[in-house]
């Protein structure tokens, strides 16, 4: 079989959805993986206020957005998360918060959401592999955690960090990504209003495969950069290691901005395939920062964008 490089378009992107689905149930007929169309675990409901920041365009459903996911920890096939994630145990869950802050600590997650007014925020959401959909997140701006905790006036990025756990991750026991997932932002990105930490979809808590129990969301970069189920952010002077960018630094820079003039070097970001689109829809236009250029652009100006891809 051939090794798929991270990042390629995998077999679902590139089959016809008829092929896709006979897939999936020889793969079922042969007993190889429950695929996440059986019902998962309840999920407790959240309730949200709407928030002036959402897209007027239609959501993706819940199926496609929790049966259609890239959470390596979990399998990189897009199926693998559904049918994986479900054994991640999410409580009890905390936050470590280091580096240049006034109130550093290790917080429960509970206590980092006492306080805050959950938003639904319906965002764009744009792959660097040239699929999207749309997603009616719940959650709260990362500005809010970050002025509760105090940012130093040196503090010029936040990295974060996924949970490193391969007793229940088994994409971990793998090599290829140097464990665990890492992330980060300038600190100007990581406190714009869009940026979110969402802990739910719909009108749920988050599904494990979408990064529960709290992931970032940054509507107007390549999805990679929304980093899942985060146990510790830092801040710091430095501009902080990535794990895409590590793996293949010529293809996936630390900015990652969506901007269809700048082509991966495998493939073109000018147009895109919105998931669960159907058969016959062609496909869309890549917006410039994802639709986002208003809220956004001034954040980069004078900036190289192709150099600083
Ligand atoms: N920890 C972690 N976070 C991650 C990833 C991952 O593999 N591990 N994949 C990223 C990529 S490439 C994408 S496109 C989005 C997918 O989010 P979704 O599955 O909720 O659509 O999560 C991002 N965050
Ligand atoms: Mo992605």
């Amino acid at each position: 079989m051939r090794k798929i490089r991270p990042g390629d378009p995998t077999w679902a992107d590139v089959t016809p959805k008829a092929d896709f689905l006979n897939r999936r149930q020889i793969m079922a007929g042969a007993g190889a993986l429950a695929l996440g169309t059986i019902a998962g675990p309840a999920l407790a409901k959240i309730n949200a206020a709407p928030s002036k920041y959402s897209t007027d365009a239609a959501p993706n459903t819940l199926k496609d957005i929790t049966n259609y996911n890239n959470f390596y920890e979990f399998g990189w096939d897009k199926t693998d998360p559904a049918a994986h994630a479900g054994q991640l145990v999410t409580d009890p869950w905390s936050i470590e918060i280091d580096g240049m802050v006034d109130k550093p600590g290790n917080y429960a997650l509970d206590d980092i959401l006492k306080p805050v007014t959950l938003e639904q925020r319906i965002y764009r959401f744009r792959c660097v592999e040239a699929w999207s959909m749309v997603v009616p997140w719940i959650g709260f701006e990362l500005a809010d955690l970050l002025n509760r905790v105090g940012v130093q006036p040196g503090a010029k990025y936040v990295a974060m960090q996924t949970l490193l756990r391969p007793s229940q991750m088994p994409g971990q026991k793998q090599g290829g990504i140097d464990w665990p997932y890492v992330e980060g932002l300038r600190i100007d990105e990581a406190m714009n209003p869009l940026t979110i930490l969402a802990t739910g979809l719909y009108d749920e808590e988050m599904p494990n495969q979408n990064g529960a129990p709290i992931r970032l969301i940054v509507p107007w970069k390549y999805g990679f950069k929304s980093i899942k189920s985060i146990v510790k952010i830092s801040l710091t002077d430095k501009m902080p290691r990535t794990t895409w960018n590590q793996l293949q630094p010529r293809e996936y820079g630390f900015y990652a901005n969506v901007n269809p003039k700048v082509d991966h070097p495998r493939w073109s970001q000018a147009t895109e395939r919105r998931v669960g689109a159907g058969l016959f829809a062609g496909r869309e236009p890549t917006l410039m920062f994802n639709g986002y250029e208003d809220e956004v652009a001034s954040l980069y100006t004078g900036m190289d964008l192709r150099k600083n891809y």
